[in-house]
Formats: C-alpha cells, structure tokens, sequence
C-alpha cells in the first residue's frame, strides 16, 4: 500500500494546530499531530518542504523503515522541529496500520496492560481558597489526581495559573508577553498551599505541582523538601533540563519525585536523567517525541530503571496526539500518570474523536487506528493566528530561564 498524498493542514480551531493526513492508494488515510506551541509554521514547512515530497510513493506499512530514513536520512538529527515533523509521520502510519488490521493501535502494541489511563487534571487559580475550590470540583468529577499551581503574592500573571473563563492558553500575542518573576515570593508562598491543599482533601489524592523549570538545582532542592510532609506525586520540571547532571544535586537532598520532559525530543535528552535514576517520570509526548515509536523506546528504556511515564497532554497538543498517547498509555507496562486538559469545543469538533473520559479515566479508541480524524473543511474556517509563549523576567529585568 502506497501513500500518494501528504496534506499539512494549518488552523486555528480555538488555538493553532499543525496536522498531517496521509492517503493512501487504497483509499486508506491516517493522521499525526505536529503541533509545537509557538513555532507552528516552522514544523508545517519543515513537513511541506523537505519531508512531504518523500513519502509520496513510499510503502505505508514500513512504519519503523520510514521513522529511520527521515531521522537518519536528514543528517541533521533530533531538535523540536525535526522530531515533531518525525511524530506526525508516524502517528499517521500507526493510525493506517492500524485501520488496515481493523484494530485499535493498542492492540497492536500488546494489548491492553490495564482498564483506564488515569488522568490529572490542572487546578489552577489566584488565591489558595480559589485554588481549594477548584481541587473540589475535580475530586466530584472522580479525578484521582490533581495538578495544584496557585498566583503568589505580589505577581501578576503567574505563567502556568488560569485564572479567566475558557479553556487555559499561555500562547498569547505574536510577540511575547512578559512577565515578572520572584523566585523568593514563589519559594515562600508554595508549601503553604499544599499545606492547605492535603488538610483539605487527606492524603489519598496524588497532588502534583509544576514548576515550569524556573528553579536551579539547589533552589529545587529546598523547594522538594519543604514539600516532602505533603506527599506529592511528582514536582515537575523543577529546573531546565539541558544540564542532566544538574538532577543529582536535587536528588542529594530531596524525597519528591521528579518529573521531567515535555520539552524532550528524544531519547538521548534523558538517557542519563533515567539511567542515573535521577527522575521518577518521564513526560515526554507523542507529538515532541518522534511519534509512537520513539516514544515507545523512551518508555522502554524508563522501564528497566523503575522510571515511569507521565505524559504531558496540555491544549497545545491536539486531540490527534492525545487519542495516540492514550494507546501507548493503556498498553506498556510502566504508565504513570497522562496529564488532560480538555480541549475547547470548537476543537473537538474540528477533531472527530472517540476516546472519553470517565470518573478520573481516560479510554482509547477502540475503533480500528488512534480513532481521531480531522474535518478539513471546518479547519479551513479557522485561519491561522500567530501566537507565542510568554517570557519572565526577575524583577531588576535579567531574562529569566524557563
Ligand atoms: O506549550 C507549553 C505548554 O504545553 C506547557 O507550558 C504546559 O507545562 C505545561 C504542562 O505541564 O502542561
Ligand atoms: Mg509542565
């Protein structure tokens, strides 16, 4: 079976998406998300240029031959870009793959290891009482887990804290927002809220907290300690993760599992943050991460050294990636936790799916592929609009490393 069309359809159905469809001579199609928050017409030309002209003609059921020709094969390897134009490719392959075996792609991957993918949802808001009510509302809702993040005294617009209506979007203007960062409030403010937090709700609900890596080693130290009499699941990305050695500092001093790696594009960007046993979860994502594939083999290596997955599932990765994570998630045998924040509706109607949510689980598909497609003639009314992450500075403006 050969593929003979590769469409890139940008839009914007509520934020912007990249994703590809493939089509095969046999009518059959599959599709892959190449989202990257931020630099989406970077990776909708690095497909459209240099990767499309490629598959056309290529053998569609070559899923790991097609994964090395185009990493291999480019010379220039890894980086987001690269990896996420990978990603796409593959998650299509696999959703062919698996529409041709007429079964969901878990299937394929070994089957089920367990009934649900248990999710955590964000609660997020600008006093600690906001934030208790919004921990409330997802334990009603029957999460078992909870991202907690709350406003610090004396800065506004705190990366990471939804605080309006709507579905939470960080990528705002086309030109960074910025914003003002104090490490000394945000280390002062924290434990007092997951004190709260855990009075509030006992200690059975896995608290989690990110720190969008604004930390260095030894400040990430002292804040996983003071967190310790509250039991969290995971402090996550405590500082930036380029330095991997920069974990064994952290780890000297603190009993809070870390998780690290939405930014991660591949497997040697944790290789000795998982060999090393310096991290607890790995949160590396479809999308990012060189597709299903790839992925698989980071969660492979994870396995052997009591590393978990954690997989992020923020709104800037479309429901195509998500229906892809939700299949890695139910079937290998070290799933930790898959991050969920539900899209807006105006994506879920552009993207078609049929994986659902249920008292705390997600559930795959289980209809032949990922399950998820894309209405391109409701894309195509949604222009793309250019957007952006924001920046911190500290408060005498030194341009603050996230
Ligand atoms: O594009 C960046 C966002 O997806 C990211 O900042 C969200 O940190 C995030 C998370 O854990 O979901
Ligand atoms: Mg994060």
């Amino acid at each position: 079976m050969r593929i003979v069309d590769a469409r890139v359809i940008v839009s914007c159905p509520g934020r912007n998406f990249v994703t590809l469809k493939l089509v095969t001579d046999e009518g059959v199609t599959g599709v892959g998300d190449a989202t990257l928050n931020g630099r989406e017409l970077a990776v909708a030309s690095y497909l459209s240029e240099h990767v499309v002209p490629l598959l056309i003609g290529r053998d569609a059921a070559r899923i790991e031959d097609t994964w090395q020709y185009l990493y291999k094969g480019a010379y220039w390897r890894r980086g987001p870009v690269t990896m996420s134009a990978i990603a796409a490719v593959d998650t299509a392959l696999w959703d062919i793959k698996g529409k041709v075996a007429g079964l969901p792609v878990y299937q394929l991957l070994g089957g089920r290891s367990r009934e649900g993918v248990t999710v955590y949802g964000h609660a997020s808001a600008d006093t600690v009482d906001s934030v208790l009510e919004r921990v409330a509302d997802f334990v009603r809702r029957g999460y078992k887990a909870v991202r907690v993040q709350s406003g610090i005294p004396g800065l506004s617009d705190v990366y990471g804290v939804h605080t309006g209506p709507g579905v939470y979007e960080p990528a705002s203007a086309a030109v960074p927002a910025e914003t003002v960062w104090s490490t000394e409030r945000y280390l002062d403010h924290v434990p007092g809220v997951f004190a709260r937090v855990r009075q509030e709700f006992g200690p059975h609900l896995k608290l989690l907290h990110d720190v969008h890596h604004r930390l260095t080693p030894i400040e990430a130290a002292r804040l996983g300690r003071s967190l310790e009499p509250y039991a969290l699941t995971w402090m996550e990305d405590p500082v930036p993760a380029e330095l991997q050695e920069g974990f064994r500092l952290i780890r000297r001093h603190t009993t809070t599992p870390i998780a690290v790696g939405e930014v991660f594009n591949s497997v040697w960007d944790c290789q000795q943050l998982v060999s090393e046993q310096l991290v607890d979860y790995v949160r590396a994502t479809v999308v990012h991460a060189g597709g299903i594939t790839h992925l698989r083999r980071i969660f492979d290596l994870a396995a052997l050294y009591h590393v978990r997955s954690g997989s992020h599932g923020a709104t800037d990765l479309s429901p195509v990636c998500l229906a892809a994570a939700l299949h890695l998630d139910i079937s290998i045998p070290n799933f930790g936790l898959q991050e969920y924040m539900p899209h807006a509706d105006v994506t879920d109607e552009v993207f078609p799916h049929t994986y659902r949510f249920e008292g705390g689980y997600l559930h795959p598909s289980e209809e032949p592929g990922l399950g998820v497609d894309i209405d391109e003639e409701l894309a195509a009314r949604y222009p793309y609009k250019p957007a952006a992450l924001p920046v911190s500075r500290l408060e005498d403006g030194t341009l603050h490393s996230w």
